[in-house]
C-alpha cells in the first residue's frame, strides 16, 4: 500500500496508522470511517470522502442488550452503501477498541456506560475560580486513571483567578505525577504547552464540570466559534449544561484530535474488576497481608501493598492510585 498520508490523508489525520493491517484494500478504506458526533440513535461519521450521516442497521449486528457494544464518539467503524433515496448510511460493524473512558451508568444496577473510545489521553479540566474543588478534581482524575487512561490537568480561568498559587499549591496530593497547566481558554499561548502532550493522529477526551471552558479551548484551538459556549451563571458557578452531545474535532496542522464532551455533574467511577486486577496485579496478593483489613496503604503501619511497591522498580505513584482506586471502589 502506498503511504497512507497520500492515499487517506483524512484517515491518516484521524489515527489510523494505529490500526493498520486491519484493512488493506482500497475498497475497505473507502468504508471506514470514524463516529464523530452522536446523537441518540444518528451518527456523523467521518470518512475519507467527508463527513456522513449514519445510522446502527436494524439487525443483529449489535447486541441491543448490551448497551456497551454500541457505537460512540471515537469509534471506528464500517458503513454500507447508501441506498437509492435514503441519506442515511447504514454502520455496519465496529472495530475493537484500544481503549475506552467509561463511567458508572446512572442506576441501581452496576453497569458501564463507556462515554469516547480509542482515546491516549484526558485532558482534566478544572476552574481556578469558585469552581475549583480538590475532591471533584481527584474523582475526574480517578476516573481516567480506572480506564488506565493517562490524565493531564487543565486549570482554566487562569487569568481571572485571584489565588491561584495557593490553590495550585493545595493539588499537591492528590496529583501523583499528573502535570498541570494553569490556562486561560481565551489565549492560545497558554494552551501550546498542555497540546504539545499529544502527538499526530492520537486523540485526547476533555472531561470535567459544566462551565470550566471546555467547549472555549476548542474554540480558541480551531480559531472559530465551533462549538457553542455559554457564560456561567455568576452566582453559583455551575453552567448551565451548554454542550449537549459529545464530538470529535480534527486540529489544524495534523496536531491530533480532541473530543469535546457535556459537563458532569459527578465524575461516577467504573471499574473493570478484571482489568483493575490486571494492572495491579503485583499488589493484590501483599493487600492480603496488611496488618489492617481495612488498611488504606497510604499512612497505615505495617502495609505489605506499600513495602511491595517500594521494594520493586514501581513508582510509588502507582502504589498511590491503587489506594486511591481501591477506597473508591469500596465507597461507590
Ligand atoms: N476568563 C475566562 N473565561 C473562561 C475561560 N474558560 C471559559 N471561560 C468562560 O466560561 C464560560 C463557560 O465556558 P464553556 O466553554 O461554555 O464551558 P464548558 O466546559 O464547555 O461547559 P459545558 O458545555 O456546559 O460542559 C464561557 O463564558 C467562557 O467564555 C478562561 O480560561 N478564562
Ligand atoms: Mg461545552
Ligand atoms: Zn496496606
Amino acid at each position: 500500500m502506498r503511504d497512507l498520508k497520500e492515499t487517506h490523508p483524512i484517515l491518516a489525520q484521524l489515527g489510523y496508522h494505529e490500526m493498520i493491517g486491519c484493512f488493506d484494500s482500497e475498497t475497505d478504506l473507502d468504508r471506514l470511517g470514524r463516529v464523530m458526533r452522536q446523537d441518540r440513535q444518528r451518527y456523523s461519521v467521518i470518512t475519507e470522502n467527508g463527513i456522513v450521516r449514519a445510522a446502527l442497521t436494524t439487525g443483529q449486528r449489535f447486541d441491543p442488550r448490551d448497551k456497551t457494544a454500541f457505537p460512540v464518539v471515537g469509534d471506528w467503524v464500517t458503513l454500507g452503501s447508501l441506498e437509492a433515496n435514503n441519506a442515511t448510511i447504514p454502520i455496519t460493524g465496529r472495530i475493537p477498541r484500544r481503549s475506552k473512558l467509561s463511567r458508572r451508568a446512572s442506576g441501581d444496577n452496576y453497569l458501564e456506560q463507556i462515554l469516547v473510545s480509542n482515546l491516549d489521553l484526558i485532558f482534566v479540566v478544572s476552574g481556578l475560580d469558585q469552581n475549583f474543588n480538590l475532591n471533584r478534581i481527584q474523582r475526574f482524575l480517578t476516573m481516567a486513571w480506572s480506564c488506565g487512561l493517562p490524565a493531564i490537568l487543565l486549570l482554566s480561568k487562569a487569568d481571572i483567578a485571584e489565588d491561584a498559587d495557593a490553590k495550585i499549591k493545595a493539588l499537591e496530593p492528590i496529583l501523583h505525577g499528573t502535570k498541570v497547566y494553569p490556562v486561560n481558554m481565551h489565549d492560545t499561548e497558554t494552551l501550546t504547552g498542555p497540546l504539545k502532550n499529544l502527538n499526530p493522529g492520537q486523540c485526547a477526551a476533555l472531561i470535567g464540570s459544566s462551565g470550566v471552558g471546555k467547549s472555549s479551548m476548542i474554540n480558541q484551538i480551531l480559531g472559530l466559534d465551533h462549538m457553542p459556549t455559554q457564560a456561567v451563571r455568576a452566582f453559583d458557578d455551575k453552567g448551565r449544561h451548554t454542550t449537549t452531545h459529545r464530538e470529535l474535532c480534527i486540529l489544524p496542522n495534523d496536531s491530533g484530535l480532541i473530543i469535546d464532551t457535556p459537563g458532569m455533574r459527578e465524575a461516577q467511577i467504573w471499574f473493570e474488576p478484571a482489568q483493575f486486577a490486571e494492572r495491579y496485579q503485583d499488589l493484590l496478593v501483599p493487600a492480603q497481608y496488611c496488618r489492617f483489613s481495612d488498611c488504606r496503604h497510604d499512612e497505615d503501619p505495617d502495609c505489605a501493598v506499600r513495602e511491595t511497591a517500594l521494594k520493586s522498580k514501581r513508582t510509588t505513584d502507582l502504589w498511590r492510585q491503587y489506594s486511591l482506586l481501591q477506597a473508591m471502589a469500596v465507597t461507590e
